[in-house]
């Protein structure tokens, strides 16, 4: 299944992390040790961040962003993997460059990935006026795809049984914090800075539209053929076999995709096949507490 992007490190295993507590957000102990490089990091005016809560559609919207970048031409983006060509900010693993090493390296304008609630984003994004792209997902799914991924990923914490993951979610005991802290935090925030708020659930409905919107964020102009393209080459069927944005690069000993794939099943409304009912009353009650207040909607929840 691994493709021989990085021959050196095929046998490369690690250990699971730790979680530790940064500002009161649990974060696996490899941000937490290294936040003094990315609380330092420097952002440029013409940068653009793509923030969201983990397993909310990062890769998909990175893919698109770097195929709207390239024109639409599928060679250019298959040059490196999605994690090289959109590095993530706040990434350390030994063997592997840091994240920031990766995006110092780059040419402008930069992309980067951040799963960074957004209080502990680097102040030099806001003082660049950087815009930041943030995609959303139902917490339903959201929790079943990363239960699936803490499974086959070392790069997490062991994720305990379904109930376990279950309960951990709605204490917001997850690398990255709580999705209800980080989703209300980057909606409250839609209108302070650059942002564009997106949600998995509408690209999942229409591609084509989300892109649009995306581009004119992004004042990119796409010809009719380019979009075209672009919506292709962004389906779930394309990327799952695209070794560029299904993660098989990744050595078996940091993502065991035998366990569950990356590209798993990239539907809205999994949670259905997970959750009893037991556990989807618990859900909505607790759901209506954190989130009942807030303006910020999702589909496919209640
Ligand atoms: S990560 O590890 O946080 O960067 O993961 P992330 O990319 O945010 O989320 C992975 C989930 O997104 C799904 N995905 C897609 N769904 C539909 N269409 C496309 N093209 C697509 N690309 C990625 C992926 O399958 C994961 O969701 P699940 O539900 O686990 O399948």
């Amino acid at each position: 299944m691994e493709l021989d992007y990085h021959p050196e490190l095929r046998d490369l295993t690690i250990r699971r992390p730790q979680l530790k507590l940064l500002e009161d957000v649990p974060l696996p102990d490899w941000v937490v040790d290294n936040w003094e490089m990315v609380k330092n990091f420097q952002a440029k005016p013409d940068d653009l961040l793509i923030a969201t809560y983990p397993k909310s559609g990062t890769t998909w919207t990175q893919e698109i962003v770097d195929l709207i970048n390239q024109n639409g031409d599928g060679k250019m983006c298959k040059q490196a993997p999605v994690y090289e060509r959109i590095p993530f900010l706040e990434f350390f693993m030994d063997k592997y460059p840091p994240g920031i090493e990766l995006i110092e390296k780059m040419a402008s304008p930069r992309v980067i990935k951040t799963h960074l609630p957004i209080q502990l984003v680097p102040k030099s994004f806001w003082e660049q006026d950087c815009k930041t792209l943030v995609v959303a997902r139902n917490a339903k799914d959201c929790l079943v795809s990363h239960f699936h991924y803490q499974r086959m990923a070392q790069l997490l914490p062991e994720p305990g049984t379904w109930s376990e993951f279950f309960q951990k979610f709605m204490d917001g005991q997850m690398s990255w914090g709580s999705w209800y802290d980080h989703v209300k935090g980057w909606w409250e925030a839609k209108n302070k800075h650059r942002i564009l708020f997106l949600f998995y659930e509408d690209i999942k409905e229409n591609r084509r539209r989300e892109i649009l919107k995306l581009a004119e964020f992004m004042e990119k102009v796409l010809e009719e053929d380019v979009i075209e393209k672009i919506v292709h080459l962004s389906s779930f069927e394309v990327m799952k076999d695209n070794p560029m944005t299904n993660y098989t690069t990744v050595p078996i000993g940091v993502m065991d995709q035998n366990i569950s794939r990356f590209m798993r099943k990239g539907e809205v409304g999994d949670w259905k096949n997970h959750f009893t009912v037991a556990q989807n009353e618990d859900f909505d009650e607790h759901y209506e507490r954190q989130m009942g207040h807030s303006s910020l909607k999702f589909r496919n929840v209640l």
